[in-house]
């Protein structure tokens, strides 16, 4: 692949990514030799895995992909056809901040750890594994979907979202090798035997062993999910351990575009069907079997897909009161979404935070230690963040004069992690026992027809230029080509 961008030495800061090594790196792995060695030995593990649970049929096809060689604020990137298995997977990490000090915690105003502080290791490493376990997940989650997509435009966006969150797993086990000796190695061992969905084997987290069957899950998952991973990452992308620190911020970058192909794929469904409608003279969006007619995604349909992936996903925040996630910030390991920009003393001593909480069939709010409450005010900057999303469907559909609003689901909605667990709580928030709850399921949840019916919707569409029926094209092609542009050369 050609690798030189004109003008790309010219920003300064761009920090020269080296591609002639095996390894493409911006952390002088050359002058590391145990570390070398030891990503050279697990480089084709991974090859071993990304061909057996990546992408399924597609592993000769020609993707127009980018791939980053430089990790300024210029971003830069090449596009090229790449055949998935020879893309580039490399370890970035954004550029140092000289005299950087722990921005939170009991060691704030500490210079940062270029070390593992041998008294936080076990916790460091859990953190580096939980994330790095995200990883790989979503992409055997994904790995059927090529089969079914939409158009080849969105198939390339399906295989460039699979191979950055392969390089976030490349990202999580550069930090275990490099950092974590022996047991780092095992565990960069152990991160590519789990399997999502697996019953002996899962993957750590609730939400990455479900499916993702279909295009509007996939959609859905990279808005809601993909969100949840930038919250984590950026409040890891604080964190006193500088390596971790900027290995996630510059995982982030990569993070907005996979949340870009889930909102604007919703927004291009929720498009398509109210121009459908329009076009059908159809004013009522719960006229679903007239609407399934016309071979596009009815609304309420849309609001269910959606309850379900918001519900799974807030569970991604761990207990809303945590002592883990005390430990964590105390620790200086992990801290607030934007902490940098909290006007407080960032230690906590004294502050509260108001949580909900449930007692009895009642809600109500408590202030509780702040210190305890992390996982809780990152969850309610994460719904103030949906929030904006759901706000611009939303507007796509009043465009058309249809009354539709979508909607988030109260907090409490089909948890299976937290305060609200064990309860059986509506969409609206009310509170039922679980006969009664399970009686309305599918008025809330996505039932098996509607399942059947997204499932026999979806139609592989391998035609430059055209898109299946359920999905309006996109305002821009990748990289500002043409709509005829031929995104996978499939073989
Ligand atoms: N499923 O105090 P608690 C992404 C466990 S997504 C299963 O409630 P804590 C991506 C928890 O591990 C971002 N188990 O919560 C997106 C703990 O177990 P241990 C991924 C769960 O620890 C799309 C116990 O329950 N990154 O990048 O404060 C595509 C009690 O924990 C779940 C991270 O998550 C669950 N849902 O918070 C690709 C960042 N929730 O340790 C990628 C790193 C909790 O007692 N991880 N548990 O055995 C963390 O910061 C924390 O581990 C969590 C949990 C936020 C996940
Ligand atoms: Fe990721
Ligand atoms: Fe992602």
């Amino acid at each position: 692949m050609k690798m030189d961008v004109e003008g790309a030495t010219s920003d300064e800061n761009m920090i020269e990514v080296s591609y002639n090594d095996l390894i493409p790196n911006n952390v002088g792995l050359n002058s590391d030799r145990a570390l070398k060695r030891a990503l050279e030995r697990w480089q084709p593990k991974f090859l071993d895995w990304w061909r057996t649970m990546g992408p399924d049929g597609f592993q000769e096809a020609e993707v127009y992909l980018r791939t980053a060689v430089g990790v300024g604020k210029g971003g830069w990137a090449v596009f090229d056809y790449v055949k998935m298995p020879e893309y580039r997977w490399g370890i970035l990490l954004a550029p140092k901040e000289e005299g950087r000090t722990i921005p939170f915690g009991k060691h704030k105003g500490e210079p940062v750890w270029e070390e593992v502080p041998g008294e936080y290791r076990a916790l460091l490493r859990r953190l580096i594994v939980v994330q790095g376990d995200t990883e790989p997940a979503s992409v055997e989650q994904q790995r059927y979907l090529g089969k079914t997509c939409p158009s080849l435009y969105d198939l390339r966006n399906l295989f460039q979202v699979n191979v950055e969150e392969g390089r976030h797993l490349w990202a999580m086990v550069h930090l275990l090798q490099k950092y974590f000796g022996r047991d780092g190695r095992e565990e960069a061992d152990a991160l590519l035997e789990r399997r999502s969905g697996d019953r002996d084997k899962p993957r750590l987290l609730g939400a990455f062993n479900e499916e993702t069957p279909d295009w509007l899950s996939f959609f859905m998952f990279t808005f809601f999910t993909d969100r949840d991973g930038k919250m984590q990452l950026e409040s890891l992308a604080q964190s006193g351990f500088d390596p971790l620190a900027r290995t996630t911020r510059f995982m982030l970058t990569e993070e907005a575009f996979h949340m870009f192909v889930g909102e604007s794929g919703v927004g291009r469904a929720i498009q398509r069907t109210c121009e459908v409608m329009n076009e059908a003279g159809i004013k009522n969006p719960y006229d679903v079997e007239a609407v399934r007619k016309l071979g596009v995604i009815d609304l309420p349909l849309i609001q269910r897909k959606a309850n379900f992936h918001i519900a799974l996903t807030r569970d991604l925040f761990g207990s809303e009161i945590s002592t883990n996630a005390a430990t964590y910030f105390n620790a200086g390991l992990k801290g607030r979404y934007k902490e940098t920009r909290i006007d407080d003393d960032h230690q906590l001593k004294d502050a509260t935070y108001p949580v909900l909480r449930h007692f009895n069939g009642e809600f109500f709010t408590e202030k509780v230690p702040a210190l305890s409450a992390v996982n809780a005010r990152l969850l309610d900057d994460y719904s103030r963040e949906c929030q904006g999303g759901l706000d611009r469907w939303n507007k796509i559909i009043k465009n058309f004069d249809i009354e539709f609003t979508i909607k988030q689901p109260h907090v409490a909605f089909n948890r299976n992690v937290g305060e609200f667990a064990n309860l059986h709580v509506s969409t609206e928030g009310g509170v039922f026992d679980e006969p009664t709850w399970t009686a309305h399921r599918e008025e809330w949840l996505p039932k098996s027809e509607d399942l059947k019916y997204l499932h026999d919707l979806m139609k592989q569409e391998k035609k430059c230029d055209c898109f299946a029926n359920w999905i309006s094209p996109p305002r821009h092609g990748v990289n500002n080509m043409e709509g005829d542009f031929e995104y996978v050369k499939l073989r």
